[in-house]
């Protein structure tokens, strides 16, 4: 190996993941076939546009690795329609937003600051400075999905977009009650399913697709593939506002999707990616990957209970999913505490807003922690109980050099991939 300071930075980070205890929500350990995709010769491949209708040469094997992969994802989530293009999260919102608004409109989204994401809406990225951002939170008492305010404030500004999704809502969505209120202001319904999106491919959350307009989802969080992002359809929604270009032609919606990717907001698809997701969705259609997300939500509310045991405050009480956001303010330490305490023990989470929260983002009032990884290592409730035994040590009692050699002894039985 030629470039050794490199590779000797891959290796002491596959030691730090090996060693400790993961516990950010939106991390998982892709398999050894995702990862092998993904560091492939396909890498190396230009591909503007789709299978069939490409900008460049030579695109006949990488063709039929994106049909499979498209393929793939529609049998997933019983969808119609696919864009696998996407690089992240974020860029499928981005093109989603660039295909079905224009500059000012309106759009409602789940405050940042109540758990949602900054690409619906935050004033400090694209989607808050391009779009007119109005947002709905959770109630204060029960730390549940506002809807009244939800549905007040969009027949009051009347958004041409109506975003749901969160990235530390531990509980699941209305999503039909939510549709019912874009209806009466013919408003598209975008969901972001980026984190509870594996649960919901093997049902075991309400399907997003069956009532909103546009799904989009990452694909490395419980979905466990590369890092990307995806845009997803089923038929009926095709085309509901009949978008006519300016010769008066109708344009499906799906059609405007597909550009709002490329050449909208995306130049060349990573081919290597996208095989990878290929390799993630094959693995979420077995019956291991169900057993896993089945596991995963176990462990999540196995988590919850021992953490209530024990009196941290569980934000809206406990979870549906497979995270959690708890407000640390009982125990006198802020999120930023907790993050670097943990931290010393080899225990990784991140610091995190909960909702009405009176500290700055840089120092929080809560954390969130999350099952997709340790479920992935094989680790059951027992092993839950046992984490929370951890944090709770090292969060209270600050014996951060005994915690982490437990946790670096415990770690060990658990590999990061099968032999
Ligand atoms: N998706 C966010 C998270 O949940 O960590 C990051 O953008």
């Amino acid at each position: 190996m030629e470039d050794k300071k490199l590779f000797n930075l891959i290796n002491l980070e596959k030691k730090r993941q090996t060693e400790g205890i993961e516990l950010i929500a939106s991390e998982n350990y892709a398999s050894e076939e995702v990862m092998a995709a993904s560091g492939s010769i396909l890498t190396n491949k230009y591909a503007e546009g789709l299978p069939g209708k490409r900008y460049y040469g030579g695109c006949v094997v990488v063709d039929e690795i994106e049909d499979l992969c498209r393929e793939r994802l529609k049998n997933l989530f019983d969808a119609s329609w696919v864009n696998v293009q996407p690089h992240s999260g974020a860029q499928a919102n981005a093109a989603v937003m660039l295909a079905l608004l224009n500059p000012g409109d309106k759009i409602l989204g789940f405050d940042l600051a109540h758990g949602g994401h900054l690409t619906h809406g935050s004033t400090v990225n694209f989607s808050g400075k391009i779009y007119k951002s109005f947002f709905y939170g959770v109630n204060k008492e029960d730390g549940l999905i506002d809807y009244n305010t939800l549905e007040e404030t969009a027949l009051k500004e009347k958004p041409k977009m109506i975003i749901c999704g969160a990235s530390s809502y531990s509980r699941d969505w209305d999503y039909k009650r939510i549709r019912e209120v874009a209806d009466k202001i013919n408003a598209f319904l975008l969901a972001d399913i980026a984190h509870p999106s594996g649960l919901i491919s093997r049902g075991l959350l309400n399907d997003p697709l069956k009532h909103c307009h546009v799904v989009t989802s990452t694909t490395h969080k419980t979905l466990r593939g590369p890092r990307g992002g995806i845009i997803m359809m089923r038929e009926d929604f095709d085309n509901p506002f009949g978008f006519k270009t300016p010769k008066g032609v109708i344009k499906k919606v799906s059609t405007l999707l597909d550009s709002g990717v490329f050449p909208g907001t995306q130049g060349g698809p990573l081919e290597h990616i996208i095989a990878a997701k290929a390799v993630a969705f094959k693995e979420a259609l077995s019956e291991d990957y169900l057993n896993y997300v089945i596991q995963v939500k176990k462990n999540a509310s196995a988590m919850a209970k021992e953490f209530i045991i024990r009196d941290y405050q569980i934000i809206s009480g406990g979870t549906d999913n497979h995270l959690m956001l708890i407000d640390l303010r009982n125990k006198e330490i802020t999120g930023k505490e907790a993050e670097e305490n943990l931290g010393k023990a080899d225990i990784t989470i991140n610091k995190n807003m909960v909702p009405f929260d009176t500290q700055s983002p840089f120092v929080t009032s809560g954390m969130r922690i999350g099952t997709a990884a340790v479920t992935s290592r094989g680790m059951n409730e027992v092993d839950m109980v046992k984490i929370v035994d951890f944090i709770d040590k090292a969060l209270i009692n600050k014996d951060f050099l005994g915690v982490k050699k437990e946790v670096n002894g415990w770690a060990e039985k658990f590999p990061l991939h099968k032999k």
